[in-house]
């Protein structure tokens, strides 16, 4: 007999279907057994008489008729609630070891480490396991917007002869005894395409050696790029919201069930997204706050969040666009503005309350970067492959790049960034937690 998923078994009342999944709930009333049992098109619910034991988590397949339920036994939380299949067979294909917590509840409330520390089980619970379907329809509908942009997919290396974003968060490699770092973001490469395609978009992994632990960063992350070719600061501007609006409106629309569960409030997707430089919004925030941060060469987490705030309250939008960061503060590919070169042609992207994006028009000018590249302490023969580029014609381009992990978060409100990447990576896990480093080593 085929195997009929669990949602496709409302269409047969009365019929005998096979099914595979895993034990999600066990209620045990004597002689009468109900097991909620899970596969990957959702929950469904069996009943029957004298069954073998079973433990919760172990794989089974269960042979059944579909039964309609009485109206008032109807479960209007699953797609299923209507029927239930009355076990004839029950086969164990892997039974479980006693779990290490209950499994069935319909929220899993550990705590951070232990989710954690038994993560292969805890990213098995449905509500847990949704996050990766928002993080899922994210991708798609970045992709999307990115096509819709003219971009071609590129798909670059994550080993790289020299560091991308400078700074010393940066993992160093053997790489057969020389050399080698895993790269701070694709950066380099997806600018190395520009003069090919010119216009790419792409999915890459970003390593940071992150010297402290917070909830909004992670030493291994997902970005999203782009870079255009071509383009002025206007464009690229009208480019990067583009993107971010349609990103999160494309999982917004599909995960709508996702996001009712989490309780996420209405999104305000406003076409016209809020520009401001760094010093206005830094204004802005005076007056708000009575807080002097106008010397500041960046925004603090603080900052981010009271000016999401204004955004939402004034400007009906949930985005918030922050330009011209101070040149010395950007990455050395940033273009000074030539009207006030001491800030750059730069841009962050907010949502509710956190920068989701950095972007900047490039230097394409070989002898300027050559130039920038010394006076920032880097030797430009480690730059050798990315200047080639440049040497040989690049027009005027930028890009911009979303941490795919932090959307996740902030879509779903989740209060650490741990909780939407499925194997995070930080100072202090890898899989597991790291054990304490002797201080003399
Ligand atoms: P930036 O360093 O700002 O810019 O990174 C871009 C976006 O990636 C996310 N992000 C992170 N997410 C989790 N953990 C981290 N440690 C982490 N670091 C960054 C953030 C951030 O907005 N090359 C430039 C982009 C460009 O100019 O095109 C860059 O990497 O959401």
């Amino acid at each position: 007999m085929l195997r009929t998923l669990a949602t496709d078994a409302v269409d047969k009342i009365g019929k005998t279907i096979k099914l595979q999944g895993f034990i999600e709930k066990i209620r045990d009333h004597g002689k009468i057994t109900f097991l909620d049992i899970r596969d990957m098109s959702g929950l469904i619910q069996c009943v029957g008489e004298n069954l073998p034991k079973v433990t919760p988590q172990s794989a089974v397949e269960v042979s059944g008729v579909v039964n309609k339920r009485p109206s008032k036994m109807v479960n209007k939380n699953i797609k299923t609630g209507t029927i239930e299949v009355w076990i004839t067979r029950l086969e164990i294909l892997s039974k479980a070891e006693e779990l290490p917590f209950d499994m069935g509840k319909d929220e899993l409330g550990l705590q951070l480490p232990t989710l954690l520390d038994f993560r292969t089980l805890t990213l098995r619970h449905t509500k847990v396991a949704k996050i990766f379907k928002v993080q899922e329809s994210l991708m798609e509908g970045f992709r999307k917007a990115s096509k819709e942009l003219g971009c071609t997919e590129i798909f670059t290396p994550t080993i790289s002869a020299s560091s991308t974003e400078g700074g010393s968060e940066v993992f160093k490699v053997d790489y057969y005894g020389h050399g080698a770092f895993l790269v701070q973001s694709p950066q380099l490469y997806k600018q190395m395409l520009v003069p090919t395609f010119e216009r790419v978009c792409l999915v890459s992994r970003a390593y940071r050696a992150e010297p402290s632990v917070t909830t909004r960063h992670l030493s291994e992350s997902i970005q999203m790029d782009c870079e255009l070719g071509f383009v002025d600061f206007t464009d690229l501007l009208d480019a990067m919201e583009f993107t971010g609006r349609e990103t999160i409106s494309y999982a917004v629309e599909k995960c709508k069930d996702v996001l009712n569960e989490y309780k996420v409030a209405e999104i305000k997707v406003n076409k016209n997204v809020p520009r401001l430089t760094l010093r206005e919004a830094q204004k802005i925030l005076m007056d708000r706050t009575g807080i002097d941060h106008t010397k500041e060469l960046d925004m603090m987490p603080e900052d981010e969040r009271e000016i999401c705030k204004w955004a939402h309250e004034e400007k009906n939008c949930d985005f918030v666009t922050i330009t011209h960061f101070p040149t010395r503060k950007r990455s050395f590919y940033t273009m000074p503005d030539p009207k006030d070169p001491e800030y750059s042609l730069s841009y962050d992207l907010l949502f509710k309350g956190v920068e989701i994006l950095s972007g900047s028009q490039r230097i394409n000018d070989y002898g300027e970067l050559v130039k920038i590249i010394k006076a920032k302490g880097m030797n430009p023969e480690n730059f050798k492959m990315y200047l080639q580029t440049f040497k040989y014609g690049m027009p005027p381009e930028g890009g911009f790049s979303f941490g795919l992990e932090r959307l996740t978060m902030l879509l779903l409100d989740l209060s650490n960034i741990r909780e939407a990447s499925l194997f995070p990576r930080d100072m202090e896990r890898v899989d597991f937690r790291l054990p304490p480093k002797n201080k003399e080593e």
